[in-house]
């Protein structure tokens, strides 16, 4: 994903509302401090002199400032989390945001100037693979791919074709479907795994298979740069390299993609995967 270094600065933005773990503060209220950094490019807008390019900055502003009237949290925590969150879906063009919530009259009783908490949230590109070998392969990968475009944290959604390849890893089980999706998505690496994961039991309960050979499968293969070691999440995953069946429909998608571990392109691992392949005479 090509980064957005431009930036749209809203400074200082004072609401008056009633976040606050006591009860005081919900009643009463007390004056709060907006900065947000809204990270968009602004090219277009500024060569064609045409706000419609751009996220309008006013709107903006009003929009974090009845955000913040109109809802009541105990936690500034969670006005940045939420606040970023309704930022990002409701103006499209901004790409991430740095959010920072100051309350300098926090009920502390000593001398101070100013708490606050300052979060970055943002769209994130993944990559995930999909495969099947039970029913009707197709429609079970088919139908994730359109519960995944549906998700409200997920967009931008490409799919690649779905090809028939032969099972790898030596158990004896039927051909597989397998392709691969990319998108962006504010989700967690941890969350965008709970969300495949359920997609996967959806697909299981309604056929009621109990073991044997998967009706889905969804792994992520990448998500932006981020490496992470945990048994129960790995980013790269840890046999992308070596699949062709994972490999093919990913370099449909984005051939020139580099894996954050190897420094190769997709095209590149392809290749290579299909040479050791080949049989000598
Ligand atoms: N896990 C760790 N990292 C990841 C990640 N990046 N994405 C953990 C998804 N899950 C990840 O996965 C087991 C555990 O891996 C999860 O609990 C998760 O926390 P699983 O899908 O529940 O179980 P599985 O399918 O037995 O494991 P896995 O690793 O998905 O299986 P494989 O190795 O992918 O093998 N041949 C062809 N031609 N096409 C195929 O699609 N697929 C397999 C499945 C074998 N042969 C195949 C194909
Ligand atoms: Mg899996």
């Amino acid at each position: 994903m090509v980064k957005q270094a431009d930036e749209i600065r809203i400074e200082n933005l004072q609401v008056y509302a009633h976040h606050g773990v006591f009860a005081e503060e919900n009643e009463k209220g007390q004056n709060f401090y907006i900065n947000a950094v809204l990270y968009t490019n602004i090219r277009k807008a500024g060569l064609n002199d045409d706000l419609t390019l751009s996220t309008h900055y006013g709107e903006v502003a009003q929009f974090i400032h009845d955000y913040m009237q109109n809802n009541t949290y105990k936690l500034i925590e969670t006005v940045a989390e939420r606040l970023a969150e309704a930022v990002l879906l409701t103006f499209p063009l901004i790409q991430s945001i740095d959010l920072e919530i100051r309350k300098p009259e926090a009920p502390i009783p000593l001398s101070f100037s100013s708490v606050s908490v300052k979060v970055n949230r943002g769209w994130k590109r993944a990559y995930v693979a999909a495969g099947s070998n039970l029913g009707e392969k197709e429609d079970y990968i088919r139908q994730a791919a359109d519960r995944i475009s549906d998700h409200i944290k997920i967009r931008k959604v490409r799919v690649s074709d779905f090809i028939k390849t032969a099972p790898y890893g030596g158990v004896e089980q039927p051909d597989f479907i397998n392709g691969a999706l990319s998108f962006e998505t504010l989700l967690t690496p941890e969350e965008l795994l709970k969300f495949l994961q359920e997609l996967e039991q959806l697909a299981e309960r309604k056929r009621k298979v109990r073991w044997g050979p998967r009706t889905l499968d969804l792994d992520i293969l990448l998500y932006e740069d981020v490496i992470m070691d945990q048994e129960e999440l790995m980013i790269p995953h840890p046999d992308m390299h070596n699949r062709d069946f994972v490999l093919q429909p990913l370099a449909q998608l984005s051939p020139y993609l580099q894996h954050p571990l190897l420094g190769k392109t997709i095209e590149q691992l392809l290749t290579e995967v299909k040479a050791r392949y080949v049989i000598p005479d």
